[in-house]
């Protein structure tokens, strides 16, 4: 009742059963990223589910695995410790709970740690002796991430009809002039926390959202705890599958498609049992540029925007601000 008008229709506790049809497997596509129709796979995932999970992705497991170990250590430090790193009301870099529910009703089973550019202020006050080593694996992930976006965007675009070979392809612009495909976008780290809850049903690990950007990639440790929202089917997990990197749809994606691809709404329960650490790579093309649906896709649907406008309606109401772009 005390809801803002945004967020009057989220409604977590209403847990619908998953219905699976025959020959209808209710299970988000798991992609070969080697397969060669590759893109009409992604192409067939992105319309129907705006998510898939990627295998063959070629980034190293180790380091996988390695980025996981530091998040373990860094969630796992004292709290006081934690808090000197503490993400400030205006930075970008930093520990604190996601910002995404600043409204949400249940108590939130999370904690978080946010890279935007470099973490080595943050680091140091974590391990004022040992940041190195944080900074550099952190960096070499998002390094790896940034090429894997890179490589999947194309392979979206590829879907939507368009290539490095079309003239007319400058739905993102951005100050310099690139477009589409001469830049290689931006991204942000956010490694996740969230510990076995004893009482599942009164806590949520993160609320219900849209990620901003265009595309996002994660990877989660052997827990589940994601869940998708399906129209018609309710809440659907997306279980872990080793190797596997998840994959999803973003809010800029959805307008460069004019809506073909949907943007997910997910969210993260807690697990009675197990600790659940997942680390969320989120790509999008740099702040000052514009973003608008691809020509060739039928009338457009949205006006164009820029990311730090759209990123400032985003904080200001949250999943409607896509819908305040529509023409
Ligand atoms: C986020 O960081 O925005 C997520 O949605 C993370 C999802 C997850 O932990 O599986």
């Amino acid at each position: 009742h005390d809801l803002p008008e945004s967020h009057a229709w989220i409604r977590t506790d209403d847990i619908r059963v998953c219905q699976i049809r025959e020959n209808e497997p209710c299970v988000v596509p798991v992609i070969d990223l080697t397969a060669p129709n590759v893109v009409e796979l992604v192409g067939n995932a992105c319309q129907k589910w705006g998510m898939f999970q990627v295998t063959n992705h070629q980034v190293p497991l180790s380091l996988v695995d390695d980025v996981e170990a530091h998040a373990r250590r860094l969630f796992g430090l004292p709290a006081d410790r934690k808090l000197k790193a503490l993400r400030s009301p205006s930075g970008a870099t930093g520990y604190g709970v996601a910002r995404i529910s600043p409204f949400f009703n249940k108590l939130m089973w999370h904690e978080g740690f946010t890279i935007m550019g470099s973490a080595v202020e943050h680091a140091k006050q974590l391990w004022p002796h040992h940041y190195e080593e944080f900074c550099d694996a952190m960096d070499n992930y998002q390094k790896k991430m940034k090429s894997l976006a890179y490589k999947i965007l194309l392979i979206i675009l590829k879907a939507l009809g368009v290539d490095e070979n079309d003239e007319n392809q400058e739905n993102i612009i951005d100050p310099t002039n690139n477009s589409l495909f001469q830049s290689e976008g931006e991204g942000a780290l956010q490694l996740n926390s969230y510990p076995s809850c004893p009482n599942p049903n009164r806590a949520i690990g993160l609320a219900p959202h849209t990620d901003s950007l265009l595309l996002t990639i994660l990877h989660q440790n052997h827990t589940n705890g994601l869940q998708i929202f399906q129209d018609g089917k309710g809440w659907i997990s997306v279980p872990p599958i080793s190797g596997a990197l998840v994959v999803n749809i973003g809010d800029l994606m959805h307008i460069l498609s004019n809506a073909r691809f949907p943007t997910v709404y997910h969210r993260v329960v807690p697990n009675e049992t197990n600790h659940r650490f997942s680390i969320a790579y989120f790509y999008g093309p740099p702040a000052d540029s514009t973003v608008a649906p691809l020509s060739g896709l039928s009338l457009p649907c949205f006006r164009p925007v820029t990311v730090k406008d759209y990123i400032g309606l985003k904080n200001k109401h949250l999943e409607k601000a896509i819908s305040l772009l529509r023409v």
